[in-house]
């Protein structure tokens, strides 16, 4: 009996020594007089659209219509009960991990925090406050009164507007390719955390030294220590003892790994990950942490050359070509962005052979899921600083705000290995230098701004960097704006002389940078997705509806004016979307081509935009319900590891003809055949080849074809094709109709052609193809994988390039 008794105050005691971690649930949030249930993390766009207060600000028009929303102040409240054993420890704080933005937090009628930063993380010690039935309040209030109030203590605007005086998403005030909806709201969770020994702050896994043989890391290890004692770490299974004071601790383990697997981009090799234990015990385990780590070295080459200066990375001493896109968040609402939305874009990510993404400046750090996915698929990361298209202020406070949410932001994502740079912001450098904004101002306010500048961006940024990473910083992205000619010769390069300046697209092929950070052209999303926001009636790009989600001001018209250059602008709606995709993709498909042959001259393509925040046109690849435009298939060819690159010579007809391989060399036989539109094959070339890693131009080749021909290349052991080369524009083509048979079969579906057919484009119900807007040519039979499948054989929409043309004849 005695032993009994003793056994349950044991564990009683260790249960009250333990951590305990409380999330902090059931929200409500003021509206009128009533309060109404709120989800948490959430926003209150969410909330007032859950209790139908609004409607889907998504859908048709409705944006305007909810303007009102980020004009109030709203009230969050959660009433919770809190036990003994929380209440009886020595330490009681709350984390609120993300509240965004102006937010004044009350516990219990005790004013316990102000915030004003949507990126930062903050913990407040509630002891003595805290009761075992507690209410917590959240108070935000609008964004634009504030910001009023910052401008007038300036004195004067800043170039970016108002929003530059508050910390939060660039994108929430509206983008052009994204809606003006501002969301306000706890949008990361809340927690209560008890403790009274002692608890691990943070982990930082530092690579000291790597080699084939050896890897020397340091385990840093900060500590809070409530209670002095002895303690012992362990790490994995290695025993470390420690005798503690009491307070913040800071202690470094030194590791190794003999023989260490290495972490390597998609594409260059394994994603290898060691796990990192650290447990801590008094007497009995109290706090644990598991780390994983990715093993590489990392090194971006700035280095002068007769042309420029070089901008590439080195990943494990091999420099790497970088194929990838630029993200964006992938909502207004963040906390709709669940893990298989992640995880359904990152997997797209990898088999569109990509090897990086870079998070853009006007979005959101992101959640750690997004970067452990990225390490697990080796999708390498360029970080912004959450800073675009703008000036921002320097005063003390506003500094003393941003050092924090950098510190906060950059220590939380330092072992991911998926993170290989950090760059201060998105066109801040090039928008002073370039777009025109010093003229607003005097001498001395120039100077001014530019002083807040470099101390951001050339004195805090980097110091932070260095001080917790080990990683390279980028001032700005671009280097040099495109209207200065050192854009194609130093660093990064945005170039938007195709799209902004309506240059053809094959400028891309003539303004080829060092590495290519954004381009773009946008298009439509599929019908499906226009259909969730639009009624058939607002099918057309006048309507009201279609005008709301089409963001860029000249938009329409830039798509319509290239559009007529290369195809006939269909008058039917659903063509005309086709027609925008087969357009966007051909011309960023141009571009990545141009970046690739020009290897190691440029060394990085990443095109502007992977995703979208909401349905809409945009320059995007998949769109915002992750349906693949015609540009994700074709960047999914166009940087696969082997590409065939047929380019036109410049003033003559004849082409060239360029193989890369990123990482093979290999021999093959290149069949290059030039057909007639009825599939006539008119000539047939095979050459034995000898390809190396790189990029290779074929010599001796001067292929050329008619006007009623075509060119198609391949390789023969490999099975790669080339895109079609077409020496006019499609326009100009008397397509002839193709017959098309088909069945489907165990989740394939089986395709032939009778004649040629060009950007084979196929639309079941929401059946998802593994390939789309395809050549076909006589007597293949391409297989299709489909998934989501409703197999119904006698609904398959089939268009081609004749589509286009014929609609013209009627
Ligand atoms: C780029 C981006 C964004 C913008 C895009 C398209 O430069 O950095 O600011 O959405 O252009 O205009």
């Amino acid at each position: 009996m005695k032993l009994y008794k003793y056994f349950i105050l044991l564990v009683l005691f260790s249960c009250s020594n333990d951590i305990q971690i409380k999330e902090i649930n059931n929200w409500s949030v003021k509206h009128n007089n009533d309060y109404i249930p709120a989800t948490v993390p959430g926003n209150i766009f969410i909330d007032l659209l859950s209790n139908k207060i609004i409607p889907d600000p998504f859908m048709l028009n409705n944006e305007d219509s909810v303007q009102w929303v980020h004009e109030k102040i709203w009230e969050y409240s959660s009433f919770f009960n809190v036990s003994n054993k929380i209440l009886k420890q020595d330490e009681q704080m709350i984390k609120l991990k993300g509240l965004d933005t102006y937010a004044t937090v009350y516990l219990n009628d005790s004013l316990i925090l102000e915030a004003d930063n949507m990126f930062r993380s903050w913990e407040v010690s509630v002891k003595n406050i805290l009761k075992p039935k507690n209410e917590l309040k959240i108070i935000f209030k609008p964004t634009n009164k504030i910001e009023t109030k910052k401008i007038e203590l300036l004195g004067y605007e800043l170039p970016g507007g108002s929003r530059v005086h508050t910390r939060k998403a660039g994108f929430h005030y509206g983008w052009d390719w994204g809606p003006k909806l501002s969301p306000t709201g706890i949008w990361r969770p809340i927690k209560l955390i008890a403790y009274s020994n002692i608890k691990i702050q943070d982990v930082y896994v530092k690579q000291k030294k790597l080699s084939d043989s050896l890897a020397k890391i340091d385990i840093n290890i900060e500590l809070n220590v409530k209670k002095k004692g002895e303690y012992h770490i362990k790490i994995n299974n290695q025993r470390y003892d420690l005798k503690l004071d009491k307070g913040i601790k800071n202690i470094s383990l030194n590791h190794e790994i003999k023989d260490p697997l290495l972490w390597w981009p998609n594409g260059y090799g394994d994603q290898h990950m060691y796990n990192v234990k650290i447990s801590v015990f008094k007497n009995r385990k109290i706090d644990e942490k598991n780390i994983k780590i990715g093993l590489r070295t990392i090194e971006l080459v700035n280095e002068k050359d007769s042309l420029g200066e070089s901008f590439y990375f080195k990943i494990n001493n091999k420099p790497i070509f970088i194929k990838g896109a630029n993200y964006i968040p992938q909502d207004n609402f963040q906390n709709r962005v669940d893990k298989t939305k992640y995880h359904n874009l990152l997997t797209d990510v990898k088999e569109s052979n990509m090897n990086m993404l870079r998070v853009w400046g006007g979005g959101i750090y992101e959640e750690d899921i997004f970067y452990n996915i990225c390490d697990s698929l080796g999708i390498l990361i360029w970080q912004d600083f959450m800073f675009a298209c703008a000036m921002y202020p320097s005063d003390s406070s506003f500094i003393d705000n941003l050092k924090k949410e950098a510190t906060y932001n950059v220590k939380r994502l330092r072992n991911h290995p998926s993170i290989i740079l950090w760059c201060g912001n998105n066109e801040v450098s090039e928008g002073w230098h370039r777009w025109g904004w010093q003229d607003n101002y005097s001498i001395n306010k120039r100077n001014e701004i530019w002083d807040g500048y470099k101390l951001i961006f050339r004195d805090i940024l980097p110091d932070i960097i260095q001080q917790y990473t080990s990683l390279p910083y980028w001032e700005s992205s671009p280097k040099f704006g495109r209207g200065n000619p050192k854009h194609q010769f130093e660093g990064d390069s945005h170039y938007w002389g195709v799209w902004h300046d309506k240059e053809p697209f094959t400028n891309f092929e003539k303004k080829v940078p060092r590495f290519m950070s954004e381009f773009g052209f946008q298009s439509f999303p599929s019908i499906s997705t226009i259909a969730s926001f639009a009624e058939e009636s607002s099918w057309n790009l006048n309507s009201t509806v279609m005008q709301a989600h089409q963001k860029h001001p000249r938009g329409n018209m830039l798509i319509l004016e290239y559009m007529q250059k290369e195809y006939n602008v269909p008058k039917d709606f659903k063509k005309f979307i086709y027609a925008s995709q087969i357009l966007q993709a051909n011309g960023i498909r141009v571009g990545i081509e141009a970046h690739r042959r020009n290897q190691p001259y440029c060394m990085g393509t990443l095109y502007w935009q992977l995703n979208d925040c909401w349905p809409a046109a945009s320059w995007s690849s998949r769109d915002y319900y992750g349906n693949w435009k015609a540009l994700q298939y074709s960047v999914k060819k166009s940087f696969n590891p082997i590409l065939i690159s047929l380019v036109k010579k410049r003033e003559t007809d004849a082409i060239n003809i360029w193989i890369i391989s990123d990482h093979e060399k290999f021999n093959d036989t290149l069949i290059v055949n030039t057909y007639k539109l009825n599939g006539r094959l008119v000539s047939s070339k095979e050459n034995n080849i000898m390809i190396n890693t790189g990029s290779q131009q074929l010599l001796n080749n001067n292929f050329t074809c008619n006007d009623d021909e075509f060119i198609i290349a391949h390789l023969k052991n490999k099975k790669i094709k080339s895109e079609v080369y077409f020496k006019n524009s499609v326009k100009e083509y008397e397509f002839l109709k193709p017959n098309f048979t088909y069945h489907i079969k165990n989740d394939y579906l089986y395709i032939k052609s009778d004649i040629p057919a060009f950007k084979v484009f196929l639309q079941q119900h929401n059946n998802e193809f593994n390939d789309n807007f395809f050549t076909l040519l006589p007597k293949e039979e391409k297989k299709i994988q489909i998934t989501n499948v409703e197999h119904k054989e006698n609904n398959l929409l089939i268009w081609s390039l004749y589509d286009l043309n014929k609609e013209d004849e009627k």
